[in-house]
Order: structure tokens, then C-alpha cells, then sequence
């Protein structure tokens, strides 16, 4: 038998070496960890609760929200507030930035949070996850936190990771240190360390993209594609396609496994305009800084995702993200076909 870790245990022996690491991180990330149960619960309560399904409003990115969306949101932003260690947040499921009480509860960090990523996904029992993004505060303490504060770029991270809500529960994460994997188990009621040290392959046989959407591709990302059909031995295509349209569960499965997953710009609702769906502050930053830890490169087809100054609270960016030579290989694409 192995040494058994717990997140706890980990969280204060390792993290504890890091010039950022106080104990207020710590215990924030602690509170991120009880906040995945809390949701872990909800998520599987959900069938038998009759909470599953969609409530009807729809979020500012125009999507239907589904009432467990809520609940995750509701559930992660108490335990932020409660923590005592947040200045302010922004989450998908609301337009604005929610900034903590001006009282005891405030702290100097910041938490840009996708409670309940891959929500279509939910009446069909398929894994769905919480992705965060801790930042220091950029503005004085003596002023109200702003969006500035929740509007850095990627490489300002403190920490960053996801939790799965899977076959089993997962909380992955980097204070900048190497990637860290822990598993929950139920019958102790804790993380235990199970995936030390994850270091993504350098080049990997599977592709992740909702190829429904190929028309409406740049010629370089629809010419990449294509050729991970033809063989060709040194590239070793043709490679596997697998897509679970769950960001966090194909992001951790290409992870471990080695590929790349795209979601680039299209031109399905503007013929003249292309857009990106997924989003850079609480999506696609985090899991960048994620895969850059284990080896990886997260891009948005010409430059990292992690360099990208934001312009907008809920800002939207193409996302080529796992391995770092299947990353450049799309990038050489996009250079010689769409530039
Ligand atoms: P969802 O719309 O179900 O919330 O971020 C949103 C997201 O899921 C990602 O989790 C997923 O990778 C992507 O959108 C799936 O989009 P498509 O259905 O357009 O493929």
C-alpha cells in the first residue's frame, strides 16, 4: 500500500514552501475543496431531489441555466464569502463581479469561478466540473475591489484547477509547483493524493473538437483537422477522435492520456464575424495555467492564452489546449492558412 495524502495533509506540507502560500491560501483553497462536496452532493442528489433540468432563465451568455448551475454558483460564492479570504469574484452564472462585504469576511484574494462547467450534459448523468482561478488583488485595499481586480491576465494566477464530477470525484490543481491530483474517497470523506506530479505527454493521439461546427471553421483549423485523418506514420495519425462536450472532463482526459482539445472561432451565427465560445477569465485561463504546469500549451491559435490581457469581464477566446507539440502543429497551421 502506498503513502496515503490527504489534500489537507498536502495543501500544508507543500504549498506551505511557496513565497505566496500563507496560511490564508491554504485555507482558500481548503474552502474551494469543501465547496466541490457541497456541490458533489448536489450533483448526485440531483435525480432524486428532482432539481435536474432547466429552470428556464437564461445566463448573460444567453444559455438555458439549469438549476443546478445555480445551486453550484450559490454554493461556491457563500463559501468564498464565509471563507473570509475573497475580495471579490466573477462567475458565469452572473453579469457582474460580486464583491465580499466591506466587514471581517473580506480578504485580498480573487476567484473567478465557472460553478457547474458542461451543464447540457447534466440530465444525461455525464461528468460535468467547477473550474477556478485564484489572483491576487490588484487594486489598493482601501478602495472597493473592481472588475480590474477579477480582470487579470492569466500569468497574474496564484493558483488554478477544476474538480470533476465523475465515475469519481476529482480535484486537480497548481499553485504554480506542478500539477496535483486527488481523488475523493466517499467511505472517509476526504481527497487523497493519487495523481502526483501529472505531466501531460508531449505529443498525443487524440483530438477533442465538436466537429458539427466544420464548416464554419478558419481554413487553417478545418486543414489541420483533415489532416489528422489522412496516416502518416511519423505524425502517427490518424489520430482518435473522442469528445464528451464536458470542457473539464476531455481537458482532464487529454491531460493524462496526451491530445489536444479545440473549441476555435466560427462563423455559425455571423457569416462575417467569427466567434469563440468558450471563456478566458474563469475557463480557459485556468485550465491553461493547469496544463502549462504539467508540461503542456494552451493557445488561442496565435498566441498563449495565459498572455491575453483581458478586455472584458466575460470575454470569449478560440482555446487549442493539451500537448505542447499537437499545439504547435495547429499553430503552423494557422499561420500558413489564416494569417
Ligand atoms: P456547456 O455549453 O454544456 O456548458 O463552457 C461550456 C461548454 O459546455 C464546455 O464545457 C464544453 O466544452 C462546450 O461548452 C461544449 O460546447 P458545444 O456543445 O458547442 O460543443
Amino acid at each position: 500500500m502506498g503513502e496515503i495524502i490527504t489534500i489537507h495533509r498536502h495543501m500544508l506540507d507543500t504549498e506551505q514552501k511557496y513565497p505566496h502560500a500563507t496560511g490564508k491560501f491554504t485555507a482558500l483553497l481548503h474552502h474551494i475543496a469543501l465547496a466541490a462536496r457541497i456541490v458533489a452532493a448536489e450533483v448526485r442528489r440531483a435525480g432524486l431531489a428532482g432539481v435536474i433540468g432547466t429552470s428556464g432563465s437564461l445566463n448573460i451568455q444567453d444559455e438555458e441555466v439549469q438549476k443546478l448551475d445555480i445551486l453550484a454558483h450559490e454554493t461556491v460564492e457563500k463559501l468564498m464569502i464565509e471563507s473570509g479570504y475573497v475580495a471579490a469574484m466573477a462567475s458565469e452564472e452572473v453579469p457582474d463581479i460580486i464583491v465580499a462585504p466591506d466587514d471581517h469576511r473580506r480578504g485580498n484574494y480573487i476567484v473567478n469561478f465557472d460553478p457547474l462547467d458542461g451543464s447540457s450534459n447534466i440530465d444525461a448523468n455525464v461528468s460535468i466540473g467547477t473550474i477556478f482561478s485564484i489572483l491576487p488583488r490588484a487594486t489598493p485595499k482601501e478602495v472597493e475591489p473592481s472588475e480590474a481586480d477579477c480582470m487579470q491576465s492569466g500569468r497574474k494566477q496564484l493558483a488554478s484547477g477544476y474538480v470533476i464530477y465523475g465515475s469519481s470525484m476529482m480535484f486537480v490543481y497548481t499553485t504554480g509547483a506542478g500539477v496535483q491530483g486527488f481523488t475523493y474517497d466517499p467511505t472517509i470523506g476526504t481527497f487523497l493524493l493519487s495523481h502526483k506530479n501529472i505531466r501531460t505527454p508531449e505529443y498525443g493521439k487524440i483530438y477533442s473538437v465538436n466537429t458539427g461546427n466544420k464548416k464554419f471553421w478558419s481554413e487553417g483549423v478545418r486543414n489541420y483537422i483533415e489532416s489528422l485523418h489522412d496516416k502518416d506514420e511519423e505524425r502517427q495519425t490518424p489520430f482518435s477522435s473522442r469528445y464528451i462536450g464536458s470542457l473539464v472532463a476531455d481537458f482532464h482526459r487529454n491531460l493524462l492520456y496526451g491530445g489536444i482539445f479545440l473549441y476555435p472561432a466560427d462563423t455559425k451565427k455571423d457569416p462575417n464575424k467569427p466567434k469563440p465560445k468558450l471563456r478566458l477569465l474563469y475557463e480557459a485561463n485556468p485550465l491553461a495555467y493547469v496544463v502549462e504546469q504539467a508540461g503542456g500549451k494552451a493557445s488561442d491559435g496565435t498566441r498563449p492564452i495565459m498572455d491575453i490581457e483581458p478586455t472584458e469581464l466575460h470575454q470569449r477566446v478560440p482555446l487549442f489546449i493539451g500537448s505542447r507539440k499537437n499545439v504547435e502543429e495547429l499553430e503552423e497551421y494557422i499561420r500558413r492558412y489564416d494569417t
